[in-house]
């Protein structure tokens, strides 16, 4: 494990070990490569990324909080705050079979205006040939907080038609502001796709020509597919315009109804896993 910069001077850290490769940087906390030892990739990023201090990372698991989306006042950044922060690196802990990369969110880097709390903002990622990111905000303050927040993990696919994603049978999901629909069948591409899922089963499968990628949830029961297919990508930064066949975005949330509500004292974890079938 090893702390690196890219040539624009963004820092991150660098894991190269026997059961897997990673990357994350310092700001956002955010992970932007996971590869299990001889297998694919896990993790997406565009090949349009520049990594520019204060701006959020094209792809990998970019952290939203404490909003997911447009925030009600439309002058705040979208997605929050954590992404374009610079975290602290805590602990690089190498036990046998896993390492624990441990940073934390310095409130003082965050501006009050959009988080007058007392609190502290965690993230753990731990590296076996599984990842597991753990997101965890712990109420300081004396009243309850409440907010949204996700996990907006960019996955690989050499085709995004000929992917499906197994496991939202069954739940509702709200789109461009329409709906509750439900979904019934697996779900495919052929459009842009911005679903936002609740009551969702805690596991999917995203089913790719190059294998099916698990994708796991924890205190999560919302998540969002997206992929921004043709027009969207034209007006998206870092993102070339063909690049919406290669990806996809599978996000653990606490979103709409399932937001988080911290009371004094307690903490909320938000958590996602995951690993090749
Ligand atoms: O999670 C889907 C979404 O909310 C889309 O609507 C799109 O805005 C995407 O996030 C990317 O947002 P970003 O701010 O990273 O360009």
């Amino acid at each position: 494990v090893s702390i690196e910069q890219t040539d624009s001077g963004l820092e991150y850290i660098n894991v190269a070990s026997e059961f897997c490769s990673a990357k994350i940087f310092l700001q956002g906390a955010q992970l932007t490569e996971f590869t299990p030892s001889g297998k694919k990739p896990l993790i997406w990023v565009s090949s349009e990324e520049d990594y520019q201090e204060g701006k959020g990372i094209r792809g990998g698991i970019p952290i939203c909080w404490p909003w997911f989306g447009v925030n009600p006042n439309p002058e705040w950044p979208i997605h929050g705050v954590a992404r374009t922060s610079l975290w602290r690196a805590d602990e690089v802990a190498e036990q046998d079979d896993e390492i624990k990369v441990s940073l934390t969110l310095p409130m003082a880097q965050v501006d009050e205006t959009y988080w007058p709390h007392k609190s502290k903002l965690k993230v753990e990622f731990i590296l076996t040939s599984k990842l597991e990111v753990r997101l965890t905000t712990t109420n300081l303050s004396s009243e309850t907080i409440t907010f949204t927040q996700a996990l907006h993990t960019y996955f690989p696919t050499p085709s995004i038609v000929d992917t499906k994603v197994d496991g939202l049978q069954g739940s509702k999901y709200i789109e461009f502001d329409e709906g509750p629909f439900d979904q019934n069948e697996l779900v495919g591409f052929a459009r842009e796709t911005d679903m936002v899922y609740t009551q969702a089963s805690e596991t999917q499968r995203i089913i790719t020509p190059d294998g099916i990628i698990e994708v796991g949830r924890e205190n999560s029961s919302s998540c969002v597919l997206w992929n921004p297919w043709i027009d969207k990508s034209k007006r998206l930064s870092n993102f070339a315009d063909d690049e919406y066949h290669t990806m996809l975005c599978l996000e653990a949330a606490n979103v709409m109804n399932d937001s988080a509500v911290v009371a004094p004292g307690e903490s909320h974890t938000l958590a996602t896993t995951i690993s090749w079938v």
